[in-house]
């Protein structure tokens, strides 16, 4: 296969004999962020960089000694969530302690330009620069190892209390009193019947079947770069998307001899009281576990507890919890194909294992629903599932109805998701990267929602 396709190319072939510069590169403290470092890795070098991938979970300690080792014109970091933003202060401040004064170079998808300057920057004391992909931080090199213009850059970059650092108060509204339950959630509904209250665990056999719920859009548009409707352009037989589906091909067959599409899941008994929902043993008195959901503080006044409905006859209703894995052996071998120059294997791999990881929560959403008595009805098409238009949704800790990362504990402790691989970082990231958590409620009612993060990085 060529080591590079499609939007990759553009980046590619351009290296100079001479290096540019030197970046040290890693995703930072507990986190396991991959997929974004490596892509900055192979666009920084293909345009003449030499970089120092110090990999994921990297303590700040590691990196000062790679400092020293290597002295690196810039240092990278990377990290997905909004705790590695935070994670990031606290890096950049043991950096600063330790006398280094080189530029830093900062993104990630819950990173802001506006949590660079006001929490990094000021931390830090020197340039950070906020790059908001992969191009951006090529630019933001060449402009730092360019004479001409470096000294502008970084004085633009650099805390220097003109607007840096400032702490902007935000007005925020007054807030009636929120009522128990929010009102437009119904209350008076038959709770449906779960049939096993076991544990699953499962090796998905068929890959096939899995990557059949890829969602085109991410796979060949967000992580692939293809620009417009992927699946009108490929059935139009229109020449790059056919070219990049059949690469992509090659890197599926690969994938078919070592990939392992792991899930566990589990129906509990659920009682909610107020904000909190109670999680049960079957017919425990006692709950297994409480999660503390927040309420939004206006609007349809929604919280997570109230879509789990009240005991009928001293039955109680049920919620299921799942964690699914595509990430086994997916960080050596994309590493592997990486050195090896096969920069488009490389990234398609680690693109199809996340979008694997996605695609099998859909699965397993499907199969948990048909279980629960109320299959998709056969006319249902997948672009429709991947608009959740059917009963019922699935929530992950991280995301806007319950941003609370530390509630992966929690479910951790129920389902015990090491048993598939899954193991949880001191960042309460899923390790291998490649890897879903959810909240599976069957209420009908069930939106998305927002309960307002003050976290927001
Ligand atoms: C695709 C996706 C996933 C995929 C893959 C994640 C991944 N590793 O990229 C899967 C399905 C696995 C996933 C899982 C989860 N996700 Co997710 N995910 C996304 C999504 C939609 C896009 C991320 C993406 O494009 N990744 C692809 C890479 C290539 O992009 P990237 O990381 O942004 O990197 C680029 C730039 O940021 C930049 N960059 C990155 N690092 C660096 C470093 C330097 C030096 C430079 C110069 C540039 C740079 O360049 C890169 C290439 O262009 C975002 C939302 C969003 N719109 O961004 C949520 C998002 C990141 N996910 C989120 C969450 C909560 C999760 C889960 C915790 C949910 C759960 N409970 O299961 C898990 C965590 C996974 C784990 N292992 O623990 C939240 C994080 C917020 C938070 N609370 O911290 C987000 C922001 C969604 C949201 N709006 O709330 N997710």
């Amino acid at each position: 296969m060529k080591a590079a396709v499609s939007h990759l190319e553009q980046f590619m072939e351009k290296a100079d004999t001479a290096k540019r510069g030197r970046v040290v590169l890693a995703t930072v403290k507990g986190d396991v962020h991959d997929i974004g470092k490596n892509l900055v890795e192979i666009i920084l070098k293909n345009n003449g960089y030499d970089v120092v991938n110090l990999g994921i979970k990297v303590p700040p300690e590691d990196l000062i000694k790679a400092y020293q080792q290597h002295k690196p014109d810039a240092i990278g970091l990377s990290g997905l969530l909004v705790k590695s933003a935070q994670q990031m202060v606290i890096t950049a401040n043991d950096l600063r302690d330790a006398g280094i004064q080189i530029p830093l170079l900062v993104g990630g998808a819950a990173l802001s330009a506006k949590f660079t300057q006001t929490k990094i920057a000021p931390s830090y004391g020197k340039a950070v620069c906020y790059a908001k992909d992969a191009m951006t931080g090529l630019r933001l090199m060449n402009e730092l190892m360019d004479p001409a213009t470096r000294e502008t850059v970084v004085r633009a970059h650099t805390a220097s209390g003109n607007g840096f650092g400032v702490t902007t108060t935000v007005k925020v509204a007054e807030i009636s009193a929120a009522p128990a339950r929010s009102p437009k959630v119904r209350a008076d509904l038959p709770i449906p019947p779960v049939h096993y209250l076991d544990r699953k665990i499962r090796l998905v056999p068929d890959l096939r079947e899995i990557w059949s719920y890829i969602n085109p859009f991410m796979l060949y548009g967000r992580h692939l770069g293809f620009r417009g409707d992927f699946e009108k352009r490929f059935t139009e037989r229109d020449r790059k998307a056919v070219e990049l589906f059949e690469s992509m091909e090659e890197v599926k067959n690969e994938a078919a001899e070592f990939m392992k599409v792991r899930a566990a899941w589990q129906f509990f008994e659920a009682e909610s009281e107020g904000d909190t929902l109670h999680l049960f043993a079957p017919g425990a008195a006692d709950p297994l576990h409480t999660f503390h959901f927040k309420r939004q503080r206006a609007g349809d006044f929604l919280c997570l507890s109230d879509y789990v409905l009240a005991p009928q006859n001293r039955q109680r209703d049920h919620l299921a919890l799942f964690v699914v894995t595509a990430g086994e052996g997916v960080r050596e071998r994309g590493e592997k194909a990486k050195n090896e120059g096969y920069y488009f294997k490389s990234h398609g791999l680690q693109a199809l294992a996340i979008e694997s990881a996605e695609a099998c929560a859909e699965w397993l959403h499907r199969r948990i629903r048909e279980d629960w008595g109320f299959p998709d009805p056969p006319e249902m098409t997948m672009a429709q599932r991947f608009t959740s238009r059917y009963r019922g949704k699935r929530y992950s800790f991280g995301y806007p109805a319950c941003p609370d990362l530390e509630d992966q504990s929690g479910l951790w402790k129920l389902l015990k998701p090491d048993e598939i691989g899954v193991q949880l970082t001191e960042g309460m990231m899923m390790d291998p990267e490649a890897s879903v958590s959810a909240l599976v409620f069957h209420h009908p009612d069930c939106t998305y929602f927002s309960v307002g993060d003050a976290s927001e990085a």
